[in-house]
């Protein structure tokens, strides 16, 4: 069966006016989307077009780890290194795991954990098991320039990176600090931890920061390599581009993609995971302890995805490096007054 269009692509104003008229939203949108399947992928390198040629007139230097990692990426999809390797900077993580350790011991983190593991965890269907900083992906919600974790994620050793891995300057879509809660139960398999696309773009970069040791007890990622777009296992269920990631039969999967194939992210706290997460991954399913990392992510600036958070307006810096204003599609706007949306 086709999947349904997804309600949070964002279609252009004129297709959205239309659609709004009697009677025409179905027929707007049946042929509009219709035309974004057939043309997403096809548009793909022409609609970044811009983002290819600003990046190849300066592109970023990186160091000797940071080289390593784009290898490792560009190669198989999945690298993995530890924070004081990659940013050699103690004082901004133990920043980070202060915050990180100050927030779990907040009576709103402990109430949710509670929560969910006395009654939350029967009737969840989407990702239930986590407790975030900022909330829902849908919530579009307002955060200051200043957040730790916006600024993580525009850092130029990760940012860099993740350009140099899409060879263009790159668009930051998501941030946020999970605690995967770990509860023993027999219910099923929902959200993130069934096998599973992501929707945002046919070429992503998401990022895990362990604050905690991480082990497939604890709902460890699960990652097959060479299964993006194009790969040995990349044209198993494909995404439902621009609209949907895809969702492969749990029974099924095992079968086509075999276990060997697969990699657990166990990693002790302090390791930075990255994934390109159009391929095949999963996880989330804590069962002994729980799982604590900040998470942020990175899709082409055509993406279509909305973007989960804003930044304040009105606490903008005047003059922001371009990498980070394309993070926070800001390229074109001068003033840098507008909300990034
Ligand atoms: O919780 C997990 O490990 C899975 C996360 C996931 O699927 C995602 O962030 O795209
Ligand atoms: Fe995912």
């Amino acid at each position: 069966m086709k999947p349904k269009s997804s309600a949070k692509v964002v279609r252009p104003r004129p297709v959205q006016w239309l659609a709004r008229l009697p009677g025409l939203k179905k027929p707007v949108l049946g042929v509009y989307d219709t035309w974004l399947r057939f043309s997403y992928r096809r548009l793909w390198n022409w609609n970044n077009r811009e983002a290819v040629r600003a990046f190849a007139e300066r592109p970023p230097t990186l160091c000797p780890v940071q080289q390593r990692l784009l290898a490792d990426l560009r190669e198989k999809g999945f690298a993995y290194v530890s924070f004081a390797n990659l940013f050699g900077d103690g004082q901004l993580w133990r920043n980070l795991d202060g915050l990180v350790q100050e927030w779990l011991a907040t009576e709103a983190v402990r109430e949710a954990e509670r929560h969910y593991r006395e009654i939350g965890y029967k009737d969840a269907h989407f990702k239930e098991y986590l407790v975030r900083w900022y909330g829902r992906e849908v919530d579009g919600k307002l955060i200051p320039w200043d957040s730790p974790w916006l600024q993580l994620a525009l850092h130029p050793k990760v940012l860099d990176l993740a350009n140099s891995y899409f060879g263009m300057y790159t668009r930051m879509y998501h941030v946020d600090v999970w605690d995967t809660i770990a509860l023993k139960h027999d219910g099923p398999l929902i959200g993130g931890q069934k096998w599973h696309r992501d929707p945002a773009d046919i070429k992503l970069l998401k990022c895990f920061l362990y604050f905690t040791d991480v082990d497939e007890g604890s709902g460890a990622m699960q990652y097959v390599p060479y299964s993006r777009p194009g790969e040995k296992y990349g044209n198993l269920w494909p995404q439902d581009a621009p609209f949907d990631g895809a969702r492969p039969p749990g029974k099924e999967f095992p079968l086509v993609v075999p276990p060997c194939e697969w990699v657990t992210a166990s990693f002790p706290k302090g390791t930075l995971i990255l994934a390109d997460t159009a391929a095949f991954h999963r996880g989330g399913r804590a069962e002994t302890r729980n799982r604590v990392l900040a998470t942020w992510a990175y899709s082409s600036p055509a993406s279509r995805w909305p973007r989960a958070f804003r930044v304040d307006p009105a606490t903008l810096p005047a003059d922001l490096p371009e990498p980070i204003r394309w993070a926070l599609s800001l390229q074109r706007d001068k003033t840098l007054r507008r909300t990034a949306a």
